[in-house]
């Protein structure tokens, strides 16, 4: 199965060590098409392979429409998940988005009150580990 992991980049790295635990999770169940997501020094790596952020756009652009599922981390809020979740429900892919509610942003009411998309709330990768195999199990 391809998967699509979405998390923040630009918007603030503070979760990337939670993001590579998910995307860890995730590899058991099919193919993380996007996992340098979850990788730390994405940015500097990307530079020195001499991508533009054209590239970027329409590499993960193309890897969602790839992708069978979508599970994203939201907790951090980032443009660029926004912007991929809304493709995403756009192409009517299965959409799990993570929250923990004890962060400092309220869910946006653009993520929490759409109908296309699942939202869970969690604390620990743990706790999470149970609902992506729900979740993969309902779309395969
Ligand atoms: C940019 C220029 C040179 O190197 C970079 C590295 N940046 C990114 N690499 C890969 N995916 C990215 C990059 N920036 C954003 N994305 C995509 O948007 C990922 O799929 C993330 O899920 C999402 C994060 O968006 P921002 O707005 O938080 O950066």
């Amino acid at each position: 199965m391809d998967i699509f992991f979405s998390g923040s980049i630009r918007g603030g790295r503070d979760d990337v060590d939670l993001y590579g635990k998910l995307v860890d999770l995730l590899q058991q169940h099919g193919t993380v098409l996007s996992e340098h997501v979850g990788t730390e020094g994405i940015e500097a790596d990307q530079k020195e392979a001499g991508l533009s952020d054209g590239d970027i756009h329409d590499q993960d652009v193309a890897w969602l429409q790839q992708a069978e599922i979508v599970v994203a981390e939201v907790t951090t809020p980032s443009l660029g998940v926004g912007y991929e979740l809304g493709r995403a429900v756009a192409w009517e892919k299965p959409v799990l988005c993570l929250y923990r509610p004890d962060a400092e942003h309220e869910l946006s009411a653009m993520v929490r009150g759409n109908g296309a998309v699942e939202v869970t709330e969690y604390r620990t990768p743990a706790e999470v580990e149970s609902v992506l195999d729900e979740f993969v199990r309902r779309h395969r």
